[in-house]
């Protein structure tokens, strides 16, 4: 056969085994000795072929980085159409994680076998695509119309016993696949099983009012993708047509997939997820510490919210509180996001139960003297979190981690308040923090490897998106919303309301409008943070002053019951306020801005272009290792939409030279103090390079 597809004949089985490490993509190569299998089969002494494959999970899907290039023979659907008209029985065993294409394969076998602990699904959707070699049409065969929408829009594997249910899987064993994927084999042979050709089944025909909830399921969960819509569509018509159209009809519409922007920015995201956990410089071999027990210092929303992420993951923490009545209420607010988890069917009972006891509380440092990372997480104050990192250099092991959660503070300085600084680093959670996956890992001056590369890896176990940056203000993802909240609070005061600026960006695929994220955290945060500066280092006062005078007001945002909206006690719904409005008009006013008509366009350029100007500041700094980094940052931290791939990878897939262009146009109206164009956007323009080839080149 070939380097990654083997074929014994053993008795009267062909075994035909895959071995493409790591996940066994259906690279061209396996495609072309899975057909050369087929072929040879059909020539040999063989009654069936069984298809196995070697390591850690059946064929994982299509090669991914395989797409964009020119595609290679044999094409998948072809493969698997010649697989499924095999004269001989085909039976397909699955272990580990038999996605996308790797499914498809199986379902174009006539006989599945799976391990109980395997799992099967067709998460295509979440690369903008839809399963194209055929799985729009044989999943509706097997499991009906209903089942197949729900495994392909929500893109969300299932276990293998679940697909025994929906007829998907035939066998299901507990354990030595291949040994029982023989006997099963042997079994259809002997019991003169015939081929079973999906194809030729029907669709259990369904009312159209499954396929129009289908859409609006979509049109809420999944809002402005197309690739949901896409999948519902074939299967509409896979019940609708015969085989061999639909299956045309599955081929368009994939292509088409292919060739959407969407996809592009989806298929990005997926690596820049997996290039995100490797740090630049660090070795792969680096020797990690042993994190067996942690310590949290504070036990606010963060606090808990970090002990709850570590004792998900099995890991007892030591919270740390100042009193016994501050411990109370940090234990109470951790009880009450457990039984909410409960309430949600997120965890059972004992589940909630067994994590909730891995959380002790404590008032005495001393309680942390035999932990191996200790988390700070108690309000911004730099004085405050220096005490506290000289009393754990006091009293933590020598070996110990000691993190920061700051959201912006100069971490630096903070480990300059022990002796052991090649200890200390940022972990900076997101809120919740039990709940957000985004972790930014802050790698202070002198951070020793081991100290990184333990913490990355940790992050994995908690189920976390690790992301490394340098220390700066406000790091990666703070530092770039600066510009972002600026530009909106600008838009507002020249022409906008708050419901034109956020519906510009909700429109536009953020997760929520700028003006009610604002609502959301607070404007009492932001305003406190600005009356500690002196008014000259404020910033633009037209930046500012609607929200201060809206504190000063009471309106503090959602948790005063009104912010630039009034929101409803019961239900939380917004709703505008003219008294906001008038505000926003008096202070124009007061700051001799004449207003006008700003469109949805000049808002979502000057919020994104900001971001991504400050973006390209950052890794010129090296503050971020890579540009695809800043995208996951956004993508996980801040409600950016994933099918725009991030701020940097929107920049890229505009235009580097019209991004340039429009920030130039910005400098000149508004000035060069907030659109001084980034001077890396301004070397790539001037030598015609991409931001993605500035990063290979980097790094080579
Ligand atoms: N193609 C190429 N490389 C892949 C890959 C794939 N399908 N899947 C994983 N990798 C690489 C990944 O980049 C990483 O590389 C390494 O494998 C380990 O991955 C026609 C068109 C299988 C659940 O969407 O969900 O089929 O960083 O770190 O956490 O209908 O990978 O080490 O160099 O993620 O254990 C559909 C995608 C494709 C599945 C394993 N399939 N993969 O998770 O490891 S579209 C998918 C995953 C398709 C057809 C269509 C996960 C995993 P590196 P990892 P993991």
């Amino acid at each position: 056969m070939n380097d990654v597809v083997t074929y014994v004949l053993d008795g009267e089985i062909a075994v035909v085994t895959v071995n493409n490490p790591p996940v066994n993509a259906l690279s061209q190569a396996v495609r072309q000795g899975l057909l050369d299998a087929i072929r040879r089969a059909a020539g040999d002494g063989s009654k069936a072929v069984l298809i196995l494959c070697e390591g850690r999970t059946f064929i994982a899907g299509a090669d991914i980085r395989e797409f964009g290039k020119p595609h290679a023979e044999p094409f998948l659907p072809d493969l698997l159409n010649e697989i499924e008209a095999c004269d001989k029985i085909v039976v397909a065993a699955l272990h580990g994680t038999a996605l996308g294409g790797g499914f498809e394969t199986a379902l174009s076998s006539h006989y599945r076998i799976a391990l109980a602990s395997a799992k099967v699904g067709l998460p295509e959707v979440k690369l903008g695509l839809l399963p194209g070699a055929g799985g729009t049409q044989r999943v509706p065969r097997f499991a009906g119309v209903e089942a197949a929408l729900e495994l392909m829009l929500s893109g969300t594997p299932i276990p293998a016993g679940r697909a025994h249910e929906l007829g998907l899987v035939d066998r299901v064993v507990e354990s030595d696949l291949e040994e029982e994927a023989r006997r099963f084999t042997q079994e259809l042979i002997d019991s003169g099983a015939q081929p079973r050709r999906v194809s030729e089944l029907e669709v259990e025909a369904v009312d159209n009012a499954v396929f129009d909830a289908a859409r609006a399921m979509v049109a809420k969960r999944a809002r402005g993708q197309n690739a949901p819509l896409r999948i519902i569509e074939c299967v509409r018509t896979a019940m609708t047509m015969p085989f061999d159209q639909s299956i045309r009809r599955e081929r368009e519409l994939f292509e088409e997939s292919m060739r959407d922007p969407q996809s592009a920015a989806l298929r990005h995201a997926f690596f820049a997820e997996r290039e995100a956990a490797k740090v630049v410089g660090l070795d792969k071999g680096t020797p990690l510490r042993d994190v067996k027990s942690i310590g949290v210092i504070g036990g606010g929303t963060m606090g808990g919210g970090i002990a709850m992420s570590f004792a998900n993951a099995g890991i007892p923490v030591t919270l740390i509180e100042i009193n016994d009545e501050a411990l109370e209420r940090g234990l109470a607010i951790i009880e009450r996001n457990y039984a909410g988890s409960v309430k949600r069917g997120k965890l059972s009972e004992e589940k909630a139960a067994e994590c909730r006891g891995r959380i002790t509380g404590a008032t005495d440092y001393a309680a942390l003297a035999g932990v191996d990372l200790v988390i700070e997480a108690v309000f911004e104050d730099p004085e405050l979190k220096k005490q506290i990192f000289a009393k754990l250099d006091a009293v933590c092991k020598p070996g110990a981690i000691l993190a920061t959660n700051t959201s912006y503070q100069d971490v630096d300085a903070i480990a300059a308040a022990t002796s052991r600084p090649e200890d200390v680093l940022g972990m900076h959670f997101f809120s919740p923090a039990h709940i957000m996956k985004l972790l930014e890992v802050v790698r202070a001056e002198n951070t020793a490897d081991d100290v990184l590369a333990t913490v990355m890896a940790l992050s994995k176990k908690i189920r976390k998106v690790a992301v490394v940056s340098g220390v700066c203000y406000g790091f990666i993802g703070n530092r770039m919303l600066q510009g972002y909240f600026r530009e909106a609070q600008l838009c507002l005061v020249e022409g906008g309301s708050p419901e034109s600026v956020d519906k510009a960006m909700f429109d536009w695929g953020m997760a929520m409008g700028p003006i009610s994220v604002g609502d959301l955290a607070g404007l009492d945060v932001g305003y406190k943070a600005r009356q500690a500066l002196p008014e000259d280092e404020r910033g633009d006062p037209a930046a500012y002053r609607v929200p201060d005078v809206l504190v000063e007001m009471g309106r503090l945002g959602q948790k005063s019951g009104k912010g630039f909206y009034n929101y409803d006690p019961e239900t939380r719904r917004p709703s505008p306020d003219a008294e906001v409005q008038a505000v926003i008009e008096k202070e124009a006013a007061a700051l001799g801005i004449e207003r006008r008509e700003i469109g949805a366009d000049e808002i979502v350029d000057r919020l994104i272009f900001a971001l991504a100007n400050e973006g390209f500041r950052i890794l010129e700094e090296g503050i971020a290792q890579r540009p695809g980094d800043i995208d996951i940052v956004y993508l996980y931290g801040y409600g950016f939409p994933a099918w725009r791939g991030g701020p940097m990878h929107y920049a890229e897939a505009v235009g580097l030279d019209k991004v340039l262009a429009r920030i130039v146009e910005f400098r000149d109206r508004f000035g060069e103090e907030n659109w001084t164009p980034a001077p890396l956007l301004e070397e790539l323009v001037g030598e015609g390079k991409s931001l993605t080839e500035w990063s290979i080149r980097k790094h080579l």
